[in-house]
C-alpha cells in the first residue's frame, strides 16, 4: 500500500462498510500479481480478504468483477448451495474501489477455519481440488459464454506467448541471454508443443466454456478438519476459455513436491499418485461434459501448461522482471528452469501415466 497501513485501511474499510473494531490486517498468501491481505477481526468473524488489483496486469478491474457478478447470479439461482467466492459490493453498490491513490481494491469474505496448500500432501488433496475446479466449470455449463468478458485477452494462447519470447530473444541484454542459455535452448527445442498447442485452438471438438484459468493448488481453500475441499478463489481471470487448460494447470502445479521457484532438478520428480488422484477428480465433475478430442489431451494438457508457463517466466526474464513479482535477481530464470525440469521428469513418464487413466478416457 502507498499510504500507511492505518489510513489505506481506514478508507477501505469505510468505502466497503466493514465496521473495524479490533482488526489486525497482515498479508495472505502468494500471489505473483495482486497484493492480498487479511483482515481479522480480534473480537468476533467479521474477517474480509483485501486485494489490491494491479492494474498493469489487469488493464480493466472492472470486467474482473462483472464475470464474478454475471457468474454468482447463475449460480445462485441453479446451485443455491454451491459455495462461489463473490466480491463484496461498496457501500454505494459498486462492484469495486477505486482511487488515483490507493488503486483498485476488490473484497470478499472470509471463511473461517479454512486453510489453502501450496502443495498437495495427499491424493485425496489432489482429488479433492480437482473436483472443485471441475464443479466450477461444470456448474457454470450452459450460461452464454458470449456475456463473458475477456479479462485479459489470449491468457492461455501458447502461440502468442511464442511469438513474445521470440521478441525478447531479440532485444534481451547479452548478460540475460548469456545466463539462461541452456534454459532457451531447450525451450526451443519444444516448439512442436506450440504447434499442439494451436491445434487444440482451433479444434471445434474442444469447446470453449467459462473456466478458472489458474488453477494452482493453493487457489483452493481446504476444510482445516475435514481436509476436504471447500470451495476455489482467486477469480480474477474467471472467462471463457478451454477446460483442458484448467487440467494442464493443475499437473503442472499439483504433480511436482518442488516449489515454483526451485531449480534444482532433483526436487521436480514426478508423483504417478497425484496424478492419478487429480485427473480422476476433475473427471468426476467434468466427463460427462468431455467430447473423445478432450479427453485425448489429458496427458498433453500438462506438458501445454508447462511449456507455456515455462516461456513466460523466461520471457519475463529476459524483459528484465516487469511481469511477475521477483524477490532476488534471477528468480524468474529459476521459475523457467524448474518449469522446464518438470516438463522433462513429465515427459519422460508418458506411457506409465497414460496408463494409469487410460480407463477413464476410454
Ligand atoms: C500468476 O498472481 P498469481 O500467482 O495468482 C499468473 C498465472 C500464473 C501464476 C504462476 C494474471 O498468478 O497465470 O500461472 O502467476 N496470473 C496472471 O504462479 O498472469
Ligand atoms: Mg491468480
Amino acid at each position: 500500500m502507498s499510504l500507511d497501513r492505518e489510513t489505506t485501511l481506514r478508507t477501505l474499510c469505510e468505502a466497503f462498510g466493514i465496521a473495524l473494531n479490533g482488526h489486525d490486517c497482515m498479508d495472505f498468501g502468494n500471489g505473483l500479481i495482486n497484493s492480498t491481505y487479511l483482515l481479522k477481526d480480534r473480537h468476533g468473524d467479521n474477517d474480509w480478504i483485501l486485494q489490491r488489483v494491479n492494474t498493469a496486469v489487469f488493464k480493466q478491474p472492472e470486467l474482473i468483477a462483472y464475470n464474478n457478478y454475471l457468474a454468482a447470479d447463475h449460480l445462485r439461482r441453479h446451485f443455491p448451495d454451491y459455495r462461489f467466492m463473490e466480491g463484496k459490493r461498496t457501500a454505494e453498490g459498486k462492484d469495486l474501489f477505486q482511487d488515483a491513490v490507493l488503486g483498485a481494491w476488490r473484497v470478499f469474505p472470509y471463511i473461517r477455519n479454512t486453510v489453502s496448500h501450496d502443495n498437495a500432501t495427499t491424493p485425496h488433496q489432489a482429488y479433492s481440488a480437482a473436483q472443485q475446479f471441475g464443479r466450477l466449470t461444470r456448474n457454470l455449463d450452459g450460461i452464454y459464454t458470449g456475456a463473458f468478458k475477456v479479462i485479459i485477452p489470449d491468457f492461455h494462447h501458447l502461440p502468442k506467448r511464442w511469438a513474445h519470447f521470440q521478441e525478447a530473444l531479440r532485444t534481451a541484454a547479452p548478460e540475460r541471454l548469456d545466463d539462461a542459455l541452456e534454459t532457451i535452448a531447450f525451450y526451443t527445442g519444444h516448439e512442436e508443443l506450440v504447434h499442439a498447442f494451436d491445434a487444440l485452438l482451433r479444434d471445434p471438438q474442444v469447446s470453449t466454456r467459462i473456466t478458472h484459468n489458474d488453477t494452482k493448488l493453493n487457489n483452493v481453500l481446504f476444510d482445516r478438519d475435514s481436509n476436504e475441499a471447500v470451495c476455489v478463489v482467486d477469480l480474477d481471470t474467471l472467462m471463457p476459455g478451454k477446460a483442458l487448460f484448467d487440467l494442464g494447470d493443475m499437473i503442472r502445479t499439483f504433480i511436482s513436491p518442488a516449489a515454483e521457484d526451485d531449480p534444482d532438478p532433483a526436487h521436480c520428480t514426478i508423483r504417478p499418485e497425484i496424478f492419478q488422484a487429480l485427473v480422476e477428480g476433475w473427471f468426476s465433475e467434468m466427463a460427462p461434459l468431455l467430447s473423445p478430442a478432450e479427453k485425448a489431451r489429458v496427458f498433453l494438457s500438462g506438458q501445454l501448461l508447462m511449456m507455456e508457463q515455462g516461456v513466460r517466466f523466461l520471457t519475463d526474464f529476459l524483459e528484465n522482471d516487469v511481469y511477475y513479482r521477483t524477490l532476488r535477481p534471477g528468480h524468474n530464470l529459476d521459475r523457467a528452469r524448474n518449469q522446464m525440469h518438470l516438463l522433462a521428469a513429465y515427459t519422460a513418464r508418458k506411457g506409465e501415466l497414460e496408463a494409469m487413466i487410460a480407463g477413464l478416457v476410454g
